[in-house]
């Protein structure tokens, strides 16, 4: 027998992953190995895509191995090229993504208010050289993509999102999966909806998701006929089989952030220099990060110093999306002129927190949470 702990590590970290449906999930690895199907667009992959179509009211939701390898698959099949701009407050992968494939990344500021990329300060950097706008849905909330769908309308440019936070958001009444050219979904462990590791893009363009589907299968079509440059990009049949059993539980789950996040929000609010995110009525968020901003001067501590309390006391907030994507190698040594033009997202890199939440933690762990931070900042204050 291997000998491995059983305990748990704690469950007040960020990130920490949903079991979903336990006993749907043990059912479904039966199945697979009874059928001996492992991966390659096996019964459960093939199921899981039905089910995400019909969730997100879209034609295709290809399944891949994680959100970034769909980021670098999008990013080919677009053909983009030149310059596309992307925020550079967000998650090292929407970034990659990019320059992995030779794009050259043209960051564009945030809005301070919602924490998403400002199509103002987009229409600025459009140049002869952009062929695309990437947006991404921070935290699972829209980034107005009406807005950046009329921008890229009406400078020809391609437009696609990271909508790794923002499986089961919407906006306006239609679920996120269904803007600009694709939007590309994570499934990793630690994210809303997920499939220990896994991905998926969503796209309403037939065209587009015919040449998706060969690239993530090495560019085969047909057994041995190869059509062009592809990789190894499927999702394997146990990812599908976690994908299910949490679809199963993915409204109460939401009901669970929701309900944490108006916890943490009533318990924290009332302290100066904590900010909360404010939602608009259009959007639908999945709160699956509980974001707060923390005003040095006026809570009388600084972020970074409200982390270090915390940690001491057993909770693994983090302070995403420090330092940003525009601080960090290869493009800090790459694009140095693109360091020192951002400066509503290196104030949220001061200030940002996530806080723990999801379905790991009781309304107990929540209010712990808010002790030791109602202790810290009145420690502070005195
Ligand atoms: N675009 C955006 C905007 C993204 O946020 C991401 C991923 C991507 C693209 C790329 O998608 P993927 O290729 O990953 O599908 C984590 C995740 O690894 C990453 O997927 C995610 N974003 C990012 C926001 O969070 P780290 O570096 O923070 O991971 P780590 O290992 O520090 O884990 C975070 C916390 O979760 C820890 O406190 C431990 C806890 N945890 C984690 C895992 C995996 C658990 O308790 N159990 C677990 O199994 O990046």
């Amino acid at each position: 027998m291997l000998s491995l702990p059983t305990q748990p590590d704690g469950d007040l970290h960020v990130g920490r992953p949903t079991p979903g449906d336990r006993a749907l999930f043990n059912e479904l690895v039966d199945g697979i190995f009874d059928r001996r199907r492992f991966t390659n667009n096996g019964d459960l992959v093939r199921e899981l895509e039905l089910r995400l179509c019909k969730y997100l009211g879209v034609r295709h939701c290809i399944p891949v191995c994680n959100g970034t390898t769909g980021l670098q698959l999008a990013c080919r099949a677009l053909k983009l090229e030149g310059e596309v701009i992307v925020p550079a407050f967000t998650f090292p992968a929407t970034v990659h993504a990019l320059q992995w494939q030779g794009v050259r990344p043209v960051f564009a500021d945030v809005d301070p208010k919602t924490h998403n990329l400002d199509p103002a300060a987009v229409e600025k950097l459009i140049t002869p050289r952009t062929t695309g706008i990437l947006g991404v849905h921070l935290w699972g909330r829209p980034c107005q993509p009406d807005i950046f769908q009329t921008l890229a309308r009406t400078h020809g440019l391609k437009l696609l999102f990271d909508a790794a936070h923002a499986f089961g958001a919407a906006f306006d009444g239609r679920r996120i999966g269904n803007f600009g050219r694709c939007e590309v979904f994570s499934f990793h462990a630690t994210k809303f909806f997920h499939t220990f590791e896994g991905g998926a893009v969503a796209t309403n363009d037939d065209e587009l998701a015919a040449s998706i589907r060969l690239m993530k299968n090495f560019g085969f079509k047909g057994v041995d006929e190869v059509v062009f440059l592809g990789i190894n990009g499927k999702m394997p049949e146990i990812c599908a089989a976690m994908g299910l059993a949490n679809l199963q539980v993915i409204e109460a789950l939401l009901a669970t952030n929701r309900k944490h996040h108006d916890t943490y929000r009533r318990a924290l609010a009332k302290f100066p220099g904590i900010r909360f995110l404010d939602f608009d009525d259009v959007e639908r968020a999945n709160f699956q990060y509980v974001v707060i901003e923390v005003d040095e001067e006026r809570a009388g501590l600084s972020r970074d110093a409200l982390m270090a309390h915390l940690h001491a006391n057993g909770i693994l907030a983090r302070r995403y999306y420090y330092p940003g994507c525009h601080r960090i190698e290869p493009y800090r040594s790459l694009y140095r002129e693109q360091m020192d033009r951002l400066p509503f997202t290196d104030g949220l890199c001061r200030r940002v927190l996530v806080l723990p939440t999801g379905s790991a933690l009781e309304e107990s762990d929540v209010g712990f949470v808010c002790e030791n931070i109602a202790a810290a900042l009145c420690k502070k204050s005195r």
